[in-house]
């Protein structure tokens, strides 16, 4: 009787998908960068992942030819074992292989049945290059950090924003009301919360009405230009039809859950609602269902591929904050949504990108943030921002209006160079904000960032030799 084992020791049929020879082509190939440890050689694994997302399967087939495999099969061209069954590797896929434009197709193929095949322990996609040919089938942003600036006619500055709070449960009135504080309190944004669409306490149509109202009213008093983002999350059709209304009455700005929405829909909707002058904030919930532990992708796949599909705002992440990740790597994502290019850095798993062209995305920090926390924040991305805080605003000890004064005087001081503690004793609101939440001082996360990439080559070293465990150690 022939053992299961020796079956699958003949995984894959013999055809060879290692070929240290490579030279991936930056116009055509899709690179994948992923850690993986398995239950056997590592080089069979890496063989048998390239195979499995490409054109194999896990027996030698009367089928296959050689056109098959010339063309449209992946390459590992670059192994960097950790020991005998766990490795970095790079595998190459040639565009032919796709369906351009078609990222469920591309998705089901680089990132599909790989992550159930028994004999891995661990797989992560830590990171994907897109090629230049690939970039070009799309349009990316409309708006970006200078057309959403444009919108509200800001400056050289952060943009603060808040999502109403609670979650859900208030009426469309009580929610309105909120938003009113908190735009006279001096928040430029404010946003449903990633589970608030179109509830029976707080219908869609009643709380965007409102808001509208809302809006105008702030801009007679304020003389300001503000922001909404109704959350629009849903099926197809129905979102076309949010969609539909926003253009309507003239509004200029929706979000979506992006993960939830998923690959299918979202490119559409974002076109769609770019062809009718809105701009899209994206928020990532569930993003960490992925991106944390050992099977899985990173976040920097998705902010990647939420920029071709052409959001103009995306959560990234804190740094400092309720939610997890290292400022540096936060620094990081922001950097792959908003810069025109970015050099490899192996000291953060992260490949080289050129957008070539794609407008960018104005990254956005929030989870956990309050006044206290700014001037980390703004150590981490510089002043193309949005500093978002829901609980920091609405649990300010004189509620929601003096919470956004606190926030905006906590953008103020450190742009006008001003300590803190002078800011607090002419701002009663920054004061009691600090008095309950606490300061972080940003020097400490400076010498974070400034230590990691000072150290950079050795970290690199470090996290190539020991492991993504080492990683994980390091970033968080
Ligand atoms: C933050 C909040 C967002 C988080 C999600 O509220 O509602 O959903 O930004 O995290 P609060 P991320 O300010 O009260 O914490 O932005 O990292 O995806
Ligand atoms: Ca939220």
């Amino acid at each position: 009787m022939i053992s299961y084992a020796l079956v699958y020791a003949m995984v894959y049929g013999g055809y060879s998908y290692l070929d240290p020879e490579y030279i991936p082509d930056e116009r055509r190939d899709f690179i994948a960068l992923h850690w993986l440890r398995c239950t056997k050689d590592v080089e069979k694994c890496a063989e048998g992942v390239a195979a499995e997302s490409s054109v194999g399967t896990w027996t030698d087939i009367k089928t296959i030819n050689e056109k098959v495999l010339k063309l449209y099969r992946a390459r590992v061209f670059r192994i960097k074992k950790v020991s005998c069954n766990s490795a970095y590797i790079w595998i190459a896929y040639p565009m032919e292989h796709f369906d351009a434009k078609n990222i469920v197709q591309i998705l089901a193929s680089i990132k599909g049945n790989i992550f159930g095949m028994g004999e891995l322990l661990e797989l992560k996609m830590l990171d994907v290059y897109l090629p230049k040919d690939f970039i070009s089938e799309f349009k990316g942003p409309k708006f970006g950090v200078q057309g959403i600036r444009a919108m509200v006619g800001s400056e050289k500055r952060p943009h603060i924003g808040t999502i109403v709070k609670p979650k859900v449960g208030l009426s469309a009135d009580e929610w309105a009301q909120v938003a009113m504080d908190a735009y006279t309190g001096g928040v430029d944004f404010v946003k449903d919360d990633e589970n608030l669409v179109d509830q029976d306490f707080c219908k869609w149509t009643d709380r965007v009405d409102k808001m509208m109202d809302v809006i105008s009213k702030v801009e007679d008093i304020c003389g300001r230009r503000v922001l909404y983002a109704p959350n629009i999350s849903d099926t197809y059709t129905r979102m076309i039809e949010r969609l539909d209304y926003l253009e309507k009455i003239g509004h200029n700005m929706a979000m979506l859950d992006m993960y939830v929405v998923g690959h299918g829909a979202a490119p559409e909707v974002i076109e769609y609602a770019h062809e009718r002058g809105i701009a899209i904030h994206a928020h990532r919930a569930g993003y960490a269902a992925e991106a944390r532990g050992k099977f899985g992708c990173d976040f920097q796949v998705y902010a990647k591929l939420w920029r071709l599909y052409g959001v103009d705002q995306l959560h990234v992440g804190t740094g400092v904050g309720k939610m997890e990740g290292n400022p540096a790597l936060i620094r990081r994502y922001a950097e792959i949504v908003r810069e025109k290019s970015v050099e490899e850095k192996m000291h953060m798993l992260s490949l080289a990108q050129n957008w070539d062209g794609l407008k960018n995305v104005m990254p956005v920090a929030s989870g956990g943030l309050n006044p206290g926390l700014v001037p980390s924040v703004m150590a981490i991305f510089g002043r193309d921002v949005v500093i978002q805080a829901g609980g920091g605003i609405h649990g300010h000890p004189d509620g929601t209006k003096a919470g956004a004064k606190a926030m905006r005087d906590a953008v103020e001081a450190v742009i006008n160079g001003e300590g803190f503690t002078e800011t607090m004793s002419r701002s009663n609101e920054l004061r009691k904000a600090i008095e309950k939440w606490g300061y972080l001082k940003p020097h400490e996360v400076v010498a974070q960032m400034e230590f990691i990439e000072k150290n950079a080559e050795i970290i690199a070293g470090i996290i190539l030799s020991k492991g993504y465990d080492a990683f994980t150690a390091i970033f968080g």
